[in-house]
């Protein structure tokens, strides 16, 4: 067999370029010879020609990476090499005629894939990563996800070393074999995707449980980890349990096959994906107990556990036509983990936690080169578009719609597309449609959500006219540019609203023009011109607008609201998003505000906010999960995102200073609300209320940390010493981590040395080393990357160190000296060569050099250049710097 590279390099795919496949497979047969060195891999194919396919041709074209052909039969002829050709990673089969079986054997070396896509080792047991072409690196096939099929699957393997052998479905055979050898096979009746095509083999622990669907059938539950960890499962089993419970109860889905397991890996490159009946999941978020996972820690996992399992209809029963469409399942089934969340936990929380996530991460995306549509049109590497926007942005899609229908008619769409649609591979347009038909509700314009990249921005003035009693809401809606669109069409922008009155009551909003009788205290305006008004009679007072509401749209709002009015909402606004929105509107300002004077001794914050956030302290009715929200300050990152150029320096001084002054201003508050929480419930006690008192004592004990006070590093350093808890430790770390002090540097040791051998914990402490702002932390990380314990290889490590500088240290990777880009680079360099997919992760803080002075952005585009210019480069670390430059394509 002749390898031919494609000359041309890595092709641009575009959506308009989408054809049905000339063939179909019906089944496909697996068979797993796996040994140590070189892997045998056979495939049967039974396949058809596509009745839905124009295309005469007899060729069929299959994709496959890394592979090397042994045999090629087809309906039992063998094919010679002269019969087929391979061109860069692609197969083409020649005379392929209607109907046909098609057998092929290829040797593969998973031992040797570091990408960790495909069959690959991680701790001496094999796992597979198919999502999004991974199968291309198992086996020559059409791996698309229009291409769905009914997979049996045989693994074969050293019985002592691999003792289980799992794939999708359920298992029907199993056997010894001679030479210590043994067998499983495994058969999924639910057509899919090559992407959810899963196996493991390793010698594994197992969980198990069971869980009676709603008609009454059992289904068992498994959880495999490596042997030693099963006591760290619980929370995971029943958080599966409960997604399983709620997606009946809210969707009326059940699962559908017998059997659900989820397998630990220790090296993922990313959370967890949802293979059909075998989740394959990072072991981080499997693994939790109070003494090693936080809180927070609890909370991710839970949500992941939700959103792979709620995948089971929302991605694989319905799945993408192609990979333009990946918000399809992506988007929805973001919106159905957070809806979970929500149900469970505090509504109000949930919702300021994505908002924050949105704009931390999502609006930079969106105002950056790498943008892209909710439902993209061109890409040259899929795992490149794994975003934000394709994820979040596509979650708040799926929300607005939710919010256009209400949640009756929503459930409507929801049953009529998985009528129309289940088995299917299909678009984000036919979501919409079974939205619209099972409503009425006309979503034509809506529709350009999915089209139109980039934020749009809201500028929202009201005007009392106090002589005729009315008050004029001003909506001007902005587009800004993105690659590739210039212009763009107004949106519909659903915008929720009220208007509070002195006492802080809302008013009844009387709507000029709606002919309703009714007066509502909020409601949604469809916001769907460049510029339009609204018009509300019979304003008692003067009022203050409360705006979004719920976070109605993932817009960003412009108001004219001043400090003042900030700070009423943020004492009075009924709405959790809006209150919490409001103050951190009036703290951006008030940062950003100190940092472009240049930190002249002039206090950042004003008595009316200090005043109000002893209120908020004081207050009895508040939840402390929410109060500890509404008294975080907006993160470095999104303040940058407020500041042009931004001043890494400057936010970072502006906020510490904002910090200050609101520890010092209630020290006696912050130390009592610590004491009184700290018995407040017990250590291991994870209801949604004992997180929240958690929390609110964490923010307490950082503000009392911030004040300066060495009793407060006194009283940190003793909450580490003793903690029995993650939660309580790291509070204690965290809170002490940018303050140069004897306290933080014993706790950090001890924190090391107590848990070196504890590869999840570890990473916390890699984690704070590099995220710290003191002085020559770069020194360090460069330290951390020749620690015994760090390995370019495992990327949750790669994540905890690089990843963490990266993001989560502004001060050091803004360096004026260009150090952390340039030491960024080095190991984009480094790691692309052996993981492309977390290599190209990390280039995006790279790329968003725009915001920056002058000096800055030119060492960050040279510092893009420079790894253009590396010979080899992955397609995906390519198009991420390529776009990063500027270059369109
Ligand atoms: N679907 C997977 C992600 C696959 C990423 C491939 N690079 C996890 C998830 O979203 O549930
Ligand atoms: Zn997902």
């Amino acid at each position: 067999m002749t390898r031919v590279e494609n000359a041309a390099g890595p092709q641009v795919k575009r959506l308009s370029d989408y054809a049905p496949p000339i063939f179909l497979i019906d089944t496909v047969a697996l068979d797993f010879d796996l040994r140590d060195g070189e892997t045998k891999v056979s495939s049967t194919l039974v396949g058809r020609r596509n009745p839905a396919s124009k295309d005469p041709s007899d060729v069929l074209e299959l994709d496959g990476q890394e592979l090397r052909v042994l045999s090629i039969v087809l309906n039992g002829d063998v094919v010679s090499e002269a019969d087929y050709r391979i061109d860069g990673d692609k197969l083409y089969l020649s005379g392929v005629p209607d109907s046909f079986s098609l057998e092929i054997t290829t040797a593969i070396e998973p031992e040797k894939n570091t990408a960790l896509e495909g069959l690959y080792m991680s701790e001496g047991m094999y796992c597979t990563q198919c999502e999004a072409e991974g199968f291309r690196r198992i086996t020559y096939f059409p791996d698309r996800p229009d291409v769905m099929a009914v997979y049996t699957t045989r693994l074969e393997a050293d019985a002592a070393r691999f003792p289980v052998l799992l794939s999708n479905g359920n298992l029907v055979e199993a056997g010894s074999l001679d030479g210590g050898r043994h067998f499983a096979v495994w058969n999924d009746p639910f057509p899919k995707p090559s992407y959810l095509f899963a196996a493991v083999a390793g010698d594994l622990a197992c969980v198990s449980d069971s869980f009676r669907t709603m008609s009454g059938r059992d289904v068992e539950l498994r959880i495999y980890v490596e042997h030693g960890n099963e006591r760290l499962t619980g929370h995971t089993m029943d958080s599966l349990k409960r997604s399983m419970k709620w997606d009946e109860e809210r969707f009326g889905l059940e699962y559908d096959l017998d059997l659900f397991m989820i397998v630990a890996v220790s090296h993922f490159n990313m959370g967890a994906m949802e293979n059909k009946g075998l989740n394959i999941f990072n072991s981080k978020f499997v693994l939790a107990d109070p003494e090693t996972a936080t809180d927070a820690d609890y909370e991710r996992l839970e949500g992941i556990v939700a959103h792979e399992y709620f995948h089971n209809w929302t991605g694989n029963r319905v799945t993408c036509r192609d990979w333009f469409q990946l918000s399809l399942k992506e988007g929805l089934t973001v919106f159905r983990d957070q809806e979970f969340t929500s149900d469970t936990h505090s509504r109000g929380v949930k919702r300021v936690a994505d908002a924050r996530l949105l704009r931390t991460v999502q609006f930079p995306e969106d105002a950056g080169p790498t943008a892209h549509p909710v439902r993209p049109e061109s890409y040259l590497e899929i795992n490149n578009f794994y975003t934000v926007t394709i994820y979040e942005k596509g979650a708040e899609v799926i929300r607005m719609i939710h919010e256009l229908l209400g949640s009756d008619a929503f459930r409507k769409g929801m049953d009529l597309y998985f009528e129309r649609h289940d088995g299917e591979a299909v678009r984000c347009e036919d979501f919409v449609a079974a939205m619209e038909d099972a409503s009425g509700v006309d979503l034509g314009q809506f529709r350009l959500w999915y089209s139109q990249s980039g934020t749009p921005e809201l500028e929202v003035d009201l005007e009392h006219d106090v002589a005729t009693r009315t008050a004029r809401l001003k909506v001007r809606q902005i587009l800004p540019p993105t690659p590739g669109q210039p212009n763009k069409k107004p949106m519909l922008i659903p915008l929720s609203m009220a208007l509070l009155g002195g006492d802080g009551r809302a008013l009844p909003l009387e709507l000029r023009g709606d002919n309703s009788a009714a007066a509502p205290a909020a409601r949604v305006l469809s916001v769907s011109a460049e510029e339009q008004e609204f018009v509300f009679e019979n304003v008692a007072e003067r009022s203050v607008p409360s705006l979004l509401r719920g976070f109605s749209a993932p817009v960003r709002l412009r108001t004219s609201r001043n400090a003042a009015e900030d700070c009423f909402l943020f004492r009075h606004d009924d709405d959790p998003f809006a209150r919490w929105d409001a103050g951190q509107s009036y703290l951006t300002r008030a940062i950003i505000a100190a940092a472009q004077s240049g930190g002249g001794g002039e206090a950042v914050l004003d008595d009316d906010f200090l005043d109000a956030v002893g209120e908020i302290l004081n207050d009895p009715a508040i939840e402390p999960a929410f109060a500890a929200e509404l008294l975080t300050l907006p993160g470095e990152t999104v303040l940058a995102d407020a500041m042009l150029p931004a001043d890494p320096d400057a936010i970072h001084a502006a906020r510490d200073a904002a910090r200050r002054e609101i520890g010092l201003r209630h020290t006696a508050l912050f130390r009592t609300i610590y004491d009184r929480l700290s018995g407040a419930y017990a250590p291991d006690d994870m209801s949604t209320e004992a997180m929240g008192r958690r929390a609110l004592k964490a923010v307490a004990l950082g503000y009392l940390v911030a004040s300066g006070e060495s009793a407060a590093r006194t009283l940190a350093a003793e909450q580490a010493a003793g903690a029995t808890t993650m939660t309580e430790s790291m509070a204690a770390l965290q809170a002490l981590n940018n303050v140069e002090c004897p306290e933080r540097e014993a706790a950090m040791a001890a924190f090391h040395d107590r848990w070196t051998g504890t590869p999840l914990v570890l990473d916390k402490w890699f984690t704070l080393s590099a995220t710290s702002a003191l002085p020559g932390t770069l020194e360090i990380v460069k330290e951390l990357l020749e620690h015994p314990k760090f390995d370019l290889g495992t990327p949750n490590r790669v994540r905890a160190v690089i990843g963490a500088f990266a993001t989560g240290n502004p001060v050091h990777f803004h360096a004026a000296d260009g150090s952390g880009y340039s030491f960024l680079a080095d190991q984009i360099v480094r790691l692309d060569a052996l993981n492309p997919q977390i290599a190209a992760r990390l280039v995006a803080p790279l790329t968003r050099w725009k915001r920056y002075d002058e000096a800055r952005q030119r060492m960050m585009r040279e510092c893009l250049a420079r790894i253009r210019r590396h010979p080899g480069l992955s397609p995906d670390v390519t198009e991420l710097v390529a776009k990063g430059l500027g270059e369109e394509g």
